[in-house]
This record gives structure tokens, C-alpha cells and sequence, in this order.
């Protein structure tokens, strides 16, 4: 897409908007993909003023007959966008259809929605075609891209050891090679800290849901090899991964970049140099947990991959135990070395949990009890939501699965005592901090757990939401409990429309969905929309673009526009975790697992 037309589009958009009924401030917002049947299904109604607490109507789009009628409640004062707020449960609605949801006088009017058995089938397959869509080194054929085809770029067999990350094998300035891998995000370069948290989304997808990830064809290039697709596409960035390894001291480098930022071209068109930087003990642990977990979970389809990444494993665990605290700070580099690097930071100064992630999993994958004891367990127990810099959840998920894969009520007598703790520490993380999303979900003028902490609002907020909704997933697993799925439920909603902004905040899914995301492949293509199936960043209001935001609320401040890379780019670590909810959601209600409330 050009990147020029976006500004005549947002006046028709504004058009559309205010010719489709309702004033401005006043709306039903509604998840625009919709439910399965047996899913928590709400809509809320803001206003400026205080919103009745009225009869609405599930309308029928085929026939235009009212096919159920409700009250809504009011919720309060949703603070993260200054509104009022009332809430429409239409739950006891389970027939399949197309509908809208409308007031007693029709002034206002939601979004079509869906209610099928298979309504999170597309969105999954399309969120995970996004990987592919992001793949580097590779030509994307129009037999799997359609539209969106494009030319190989970034080759990156020639890519220079910086000055930053040179060894005595590997002098700055010789070239190695570092092909694949997925572009992180809108730009063109490769972060394994990033790809670390996003590759182990998906393979835990997999590993939690095997029976619907395991035949989920996302049509990419690998479909039909006798691998899932979700592995296959996991094991191009694994791939990747395990060329950013120094084989000489098992040291992983931060990040292979060009020194600045790309313009606004495809990736063939980008020809600047490429760097691997300093190696980092944030990057190894990282490195060093998911090539652990990619040994468990490809252990029963490629033993021979499996054992790989295992001994690259233990290599990088390695040498981060011998360089604890070698951080990536961009600027002191910068004053040391050329040339110099303006690219993403992904800097972290406290790897105190990727030493217990990254623990945890060569443990898992073990056994050997010399990983245990380099493990915390009381560090567990105090876990924040997972994101790119802090994974000490990640380790709970892990542990929490392998030990108790059955939920707790089954049981952990044949544990050993070590082993027990370790599964009580994970649950109680778990637990402790779903908890506090179910009871913000429970207390929220939004009815959503987003807004449990100020700092649910940051760059990427919508992915903090998916990550909500796979920490509340991962109680409903321990327990059963039918509540932990309604609050998972609500984020997706949040994400797909049911918020302020009345976007669904995925490319092509919606009525209402980004056309200019910061997205390079969407912005300099000749296709008049984006690459579809990504999330994007959300609202925030550190406006660190300098875009020009229509509020400055944390839940309002989000911009439909190329200029701002702080709401509106994709990212791999914000498309993992919808890979993981909507596909998670449409398997437990496919299998009508669904606790001891019953359904
Ligand atoms: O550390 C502070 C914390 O102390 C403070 O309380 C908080 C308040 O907002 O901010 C924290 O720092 C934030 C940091 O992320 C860690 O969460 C910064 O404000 C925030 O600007 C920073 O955002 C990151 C952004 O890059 C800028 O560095 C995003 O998390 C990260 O997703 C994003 O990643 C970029 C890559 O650099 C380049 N590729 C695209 C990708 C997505 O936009
Ligand atoms: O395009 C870049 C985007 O991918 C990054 O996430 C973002 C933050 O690091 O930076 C973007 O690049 C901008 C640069 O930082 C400042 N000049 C404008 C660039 C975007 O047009």
C-alpha cells in the first residue's frame, strides 16, 4: 500500500463511521469476529454521559428478526478512557448466526458478529500465516501469499561480525552466515530476545493443544509434510536461532540488524549492510530456554533436531553462567564501537528470570539436577504478566504443564519432594497471578482484566492483553474453573472490538480493522490493504512517534497511521500470544472442556 492514500482514507473512515448510525461518544462495541456458542458473550455501550441501562436486541442479519432481547447494566466509569460504561450479556445466545446488536430505537448500532462452532478457525490460521508473511530470506509464492507475494530479501549469508561481538575465531568485520528467521516486526531486522518469547508461544500452543494445533493447516509451503504447521513454522526461526550461536564459546548475539532502520521499501530493496551484536546473557538464556523446550516438543517428530537443540541448549546455558551480567545498553556501545547501531534496544538489566526460565527448562528437559539447583523457586511465586523482558512466568507455564498435566486435582504424589515444590511454586504463581487479572476482569467497568496495572497499557498493550488471557488459560487448565475461560474470553474480545476505540485490532479480521500499519511489506507494496492476520501494538499513551493521537487516554491514545510505530506497528511477540488464545478458546470449547460448571 502506498503509504499517502492513508490520509484520504481516514476522512472516508470518519464518514462511514458517523453516517452508520449513533453519536459520537456513543456506541455498542462488540468482538467483530464473534463466539462459539458456548462462550461468555458480552457487548458494552459507551457514553459520554451514563448510558441506560436499556433493552437491546441481538438482531438476525439474514431475516432482520430480533433473536434475543436483554438488558444492559451500568458498569461505571471505565478510567483507561474516561467513558461510562454498560454491559450487554447475551451468554444464554448460543444459536449460530450472523448478528448485530442494536438499542430499542436503533440509533445504536453494533458490528456484525458470528456465532459458530468454528468461529476462532480462520483468525488462528491467519494469525499464524502472519509468521509466514514475515519470514526473511525467502521469496513468498503467490501459491501461499496470494496478493501479498513478494520477493526474497535479506539474504543474510554475508552478514559482519560487529566490533561489538568479535572473538578470536571471529574477527569484527569477517561475515558469517544467518539466514531465515522471521523479521521481527514492522522493521527488517532479527532480536532473540523477541523471537525467543515468541517462538515458545507457539510451541507451547502446540504442546498445551495438540489435537487442534496439530491440524491446523496454516497453508504455508510446509502443509502436508506429515509436521504440523505450527511447528514447522516455530522450527524456521529455531532454525535461525541456532546460527546466531557462536560455535567457538556457545555465546548467542543480541541481534543480527542493519545499523539503522530501513526506509519504507520491500525487503529486497533493503540492501544495507547486516550485523550480528554483541553477545548478551539475556540473549543466551533466552536462546538457551527455547532451544530446550524445541528438544521436548520435537523429541517425538525429529529426535535427531531435537538432541541439536538441546546440546546448543546447554552450550548457551553454559556460557551464561560464565557471563552473568553482560547487558545490551545501545548508547555505552555505541560510545565503543562503529559503526553505530540505532536499531531496537530490546535492552534488559535484570535477567534474574531468564536464569529461571531458562533453568527450568533444561531442567525439564533433563532431569539432571545440577539445573534445578541453579533455579530459584522462591522467585516464582512473584511473577509479572510475560513480555519480552521479563519470562519468569514462562517458567511457571512450563513447570505448572509438565508436572501437573492433568490440573492440580490430580494429584502429585509420585513427585519427588524437589519436584513437588517446584509444581506448588508454579501453580501458586499461576494462580496468584490470574487471580488478580480475574479479579480486575471481575471488578472492570469494561468487564476485562486490561487495566489490572497501569503498566497494561505500555507499547504493545494489545499483546499484554493476549498474555493475560494465557496466564488466565493456564488456570482454567490447573483448575477447571469455568471463570478463568469467561476473563480469557473477555481480552480476546477486547482485542477484536469489544474497547473503546471500536477497532478489532487485527489486519483483515473486523469491520473496523488497521489499513495502516507500521508494517514495512504493507506500506510499500501495491495492495490497497495490509498483509493480514497481524495484531497491532494498541493503544498507549507514550506517543513516543510524535504522531498526532486523538486522546490522550492510555486506551484511547491509538492511531490508525504509518507514523505511529509506538501504537499501530505488528510484532511477532504481540502475534504469538493471539495465535495461542483464539486457538487455545476455539479447542477447549470445540472439546467441551470446560470444568466442573459444566456447559
Ligand atoms: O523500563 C521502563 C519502566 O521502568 C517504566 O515504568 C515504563 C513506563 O512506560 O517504561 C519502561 O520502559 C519501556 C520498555 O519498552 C520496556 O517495557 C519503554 O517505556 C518503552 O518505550 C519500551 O518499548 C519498547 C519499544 O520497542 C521501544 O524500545 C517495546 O516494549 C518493544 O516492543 C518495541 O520493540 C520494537 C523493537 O525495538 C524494534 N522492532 C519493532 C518492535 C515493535 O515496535
Ligand atoms: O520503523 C521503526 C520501527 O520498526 C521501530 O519499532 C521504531 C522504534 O524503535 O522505530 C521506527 O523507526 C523510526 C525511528 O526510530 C525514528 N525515525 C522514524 C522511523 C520510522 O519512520
Amino acid at each position: 500500500m502506498k503509504r499517502f492514500a492513508s490520509g484520504f482514507c481516514f476522512i472516508l473512515l470518519l464518514l462511514l463511521f458517523f453516517s452508520c448510525g449513533g453519536k459520537a461518544g456513543e456506541a455498542i462495541h462488540v468482538n467483530q469476529i464473534g463466539f462459539h456458542p458456548l462462550a461468555e458473550k458480552t457487548a458494552v455501550v459507551t457514553d459520554q454521559k451514563a448510558p441506560d441501562a436499556g433493552i437491546f436486541h441481538v438482531i438476525d442479519e439474514e431475516t432482520g428478526q430480533v433473536a434475543w432481547s436483554g438488558n444492559a447494566t451500568a458498569t461505571g466509569t471505565w478510567t483507561w478512557a474516561g467513558a461510562r460504561m454498560a454491559v450487554i450479556d447475551f451468554t444464554e445466545f448460543q444459536a449460530p448466526g450472523i448478528y448485530r446488536i442494536q438499542n430499542e430505537n436503533g440509533q445504536l448500532v453494533s458490528p456484525r458478529f458470528a456465532i459458530r462452532d468454528t468461529a476462532y478457525v480462520p483468525l488462528t490460521r491467519a494469525a499464524l500465516r502472519a509468521f509466514y508473511y514475515n519470514r526473511a530470506s525467502t521469496a513468498l509464492e503467490p501459491e501461499y501469499a496470494g496478493r501479498w507475494a513478494r520477493a526474497a530479501g535479506h539474504p543474510d549469508t554475508l552478514v559482519l561480525i560487529h566490533a561489538s561481538a568479535e572473538s578470536p575465531d571471529r574477527p569484527g568485520g569477517t561475515a558469517i552466515s544467518s539466514p531465515g528467521g522471521w523479521y521481527d516486526a514492522g522493521d527488517y531486522n532479527k532480536y532473540i530476545v523477541n523471537s525467543g518469547i515468541s517462538t515458545y508461544t507457539l510451541l507451547a500452543a502446540h504442546e498445551h493443544f495438540p489435537g487442534f494445533f496439530g491440524g491446523l493447516s496454516a497453508g504455508i509451503p510446509e502443509t502436508g509434510d506429515g509436521m504440523p504447521d505450527i511447528l514447522s513454522e516455530a522450527r524456521w526461526n529455531l532454525e535461525w536461532m541456532l546460527t546466531m550461536q557462536d560455535p567457538g564459546d556457545g555465546g548467542v548475539y543480541h541481534k543480527l540488524t542493519s545499523p539503522q532502520f530501513s526506509g519504507v521499501v520491500m525487503p529486497h530493496e533493503d540492501t544495507d549492510p547486516r550485523y550480528v551484536v554483541k553477545k548478551t546473557t539475556a540473549a543466551a538464556l533466552n536462546f538457551a530456554a527455547v532451544m530446550a523446550v524445541a528438544s521436548r516438543v520435537f523429541e517425538p517428530h525429529d529426535p535427531g533436531f531435537a538432541s541439536l537443540c538441546l546440546s546448543a541448549a546447554r552450550a548457551a546455558w553454559e556460557w551464561a553462567v560464565a557471563h552473568p551480567e553482560v547487558y545490551y545498553r545501545q548508547t555505552e556501545m555505541n560510545e565503543r564501537h562503529r559503526p553505530e547501531i540505532a536499531t531496537g534496544e530490546y535492552g534488559d538489566a535484570d535477567v534474574t528470570d531468564e536464569f529461571d526460565w531458562a533453568a527450568t527448562e533444561l531442567y525439564l528437559a533433563t532431569g539432571m539436577p545440577e539445573y534445578r539447583q541453579a533455579l530459584d523457586t522462591e522467585r516464582l511465586l512473584d511473577p509479572v504478566v510475560p513480555n519480552w523482558r521479563d519470562v519468569r512466568a514462562l517458567a511457571c507455564i512450563s513447570a505448572a504443564r509438565q508436572f501437573m498435566p492433568d490440573g492440580l486435582a490430580a494429584g502429585r504424589a509420585d513427585l519427588s519432594p524437589a519436584d513437588r515444590r517446584l509444581a506448588d511454586a508454579s501453580a501458586q504463581c499461576i494462580l496468584n497471578l490470574a487471580g488478580t487479572l480475574r479479579d480486575e476482569y471481575r471488578a472492570s467497568a469494561l468487564r476485562v482484566s486490561m487495566g489490572h496495572d497501569r503498566r497494561d497499557f505500555v507499547w504493545g498493550s494489545n499483546a499484554v492483553a493476549m498474555n493475560h488471557s494465557i496466564l488466565l488459560i493456564q488456570a482454567w487448565r490447573l483448575t477447571g474453573e469455568r471463570s478463568w475461560l469467561d476473563a480469557a474470553q473477555a481480552n480476546l474480545d477486547y482485542v477484536l472490538g469489544r474497547n473503546p476505540t471500536g477497532y478489532s485490532f487485527v489486519t483483515g479480521f473486523g469491520s473496523h480493522t488497521p489499513m495502516f500499519p507500521h508494517h514495512r511489506p504493507s506500506a510499500a507494496d501495491d495492495n490497497s490493504d495490509p498483509v493480514p492476520g497481524f495484531l497491532v501494538g494498541g493503544p498507549q499513551s507514550g506517543q513516543q512517534d510524535g504522531c498526532t493521537y486523538p486522546s490522550n487516554l492510555p486506551a484511547l491514545s491509538y492511531l490508525d497511521d504509518w507514523c505511529s510505530y509506538s501504537t499501530n506497528e505488528v510484532a511477532i511477540n504481540w502475534n504469538a500470544p493471539l495465535v495461542y488464545v483464539a486457538g487455545a478458546l476455539q479447542a477447549i470449547f470445540q472439546d467441551k472442556k470446560t470444568g466442573t460448571t459444566g456447559l
